[in-house]
C-alpha cells in the first residue's frame, strides 16, 4: 500500500461520478415493474457499484501496489483489474441480452473477455523484464481484437431477428464499445505499464475517462429509451408464447 499522489484527482472524480450514474440508474428504474426490463438495470446498476467502490479504493491507496521493474519502482493500480474482471463481462452481457444472443455466445464473450483482463494483469505486475510485461499486453490485445471480432459477427447475424430499433441500439452501443474498449490498451501500452510516455497523472486521467463512457455513459444510451427496451422485451415473451 501507499499513498497516491496527484493523480488520486482524478480518481476522486470516477468515484463520484460513477456513484452519480448508479444513483441516476437507481432512480430511473425505481418503479420498473418487467422483471426483463428490470434485469438491464441491474446489471447495469452493479457496474457502476462495482466501479465506484473500485475507484473509491484507488483513491484512498488501498487499490495501489508498488512494483519494482529493472530498477524502477512502478505504482500499479491493481484494483482497476478487480473492477474490470467483473464489470467488462456485465457490459457484454447488457450488449448480449439486448440482442438476445444465445448461452454459447454469451459464454464465449465471457470467457475470452475474463481471459483479456487476467493476461493485462499478468502485464501490471510481471517484474521480470520490461519485454515480458509487452508480451502479456500482446496476448491481452489478441484476446481483445479477437473478441470484437466475435462480437460483431454475432451480432450481425442476430440482428436480422430483431425489430429495427433495437436492431439501431445494439448497432450503437456495440460502435461505442469498440471504440471505447480498443483505447484501453493503447492507454495502457503508453502509459506507466507499458512504454512509460504518458506520466501516471495523464493515465489516471483518460482510464478515467474512458471507464466513465463506457460504463455510465453505455448504460446512459442503453436504458434511456424505454419504449426501444419495450420492443427487445416482447419479442422474448411472444417466443414464449408461441406454441
Ligand atoms: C469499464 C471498464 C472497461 C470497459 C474496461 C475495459 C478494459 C479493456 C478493454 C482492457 C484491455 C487491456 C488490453 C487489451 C491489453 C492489456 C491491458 C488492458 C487490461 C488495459
Amino acid at each position: 500500500m501507499a499513498p497516491p499522489g496527484a493523480e488520486s484527482i482524478w480518481l476522486w472524480i470516477g468515484t463520484l461520478g460513477m456513484t452519480l450514474g448508479m444513483v441516476y440508474f437507481i432512480a430511473s428504474g425505481w418503479n420498473l415493474r418487467d422483471p426483463e426490463q428490470e434485469l438491464f438495470y441491474v446489471i447495469t446498476i452493479f457496474i457502476t457499484a462495482i466501479a465506484a467502490a473500485s475507484y473509491f479504493a484507488m483513491a484512498t491507496g488501498f487499490g495501489l501496489t508498488e512494483i519494482e521493474v529493472a530498477g524502477e519502482t512502478l505504482d500499479i493500480y491493481w484494483a482497476r483489474y478487480a473492477d474490470w474482471l467483473f464489470t467488462t463481462p456485465l457490459l457484454l452481457l447488457d450488449l448480449a441480452l439486448l440482442a438476445r444472443a444465445d448461452r454459447n455466445t454469451i459464454y464465449t464473450l465471457v470467457g475470452l473477455d475474463v481471459f483479456m483482463i487476467a493476461t493485462g494483469l499478468g502485464g501490471a505486475l510481471a517484474t521480470a523484464a520490461v519485454v515480458f510485461r509487452l508480451t502479456w499486453w500482446g496476448i491481452s490485445t489478441a484476446a481483445l481484437l479477437f473478441l470484437l471480432y466475435f462480437l460483431v459477427r454475432s451480432l450481425d447475424e442476430l440482428s436480422g431477428g430483431l425489430p429495427a430499433e433495437v436492431s439501431t441500439l445494439v448497432n450503437r452501443l456495440q460502435n461505442l464499445l469498440i471504440v471505447l474498449w480498443i483505447a484501453y490498451p493503447v492507454v495502457w501500452l503508453v502509459g506507466t505499464e507499458g512504454l512509460g510516455i504518458l506520466p501516471l497523472y495523464w493515465e489516471t486521467a483518460a482510464f478515467m475517462m474512458l471507464d466513465l463512457s463506457a460504463k455510465v455513459g453505455f448504460g446512459f444510451v442503453l436504458l434511456r429509451s424505454h419504449s426501444v427496451l419495450d420492443a427487445a422485451t416482447d419479442i422474448s415473451r411472444a417466443r414464449a408464447t408461441a406454441p
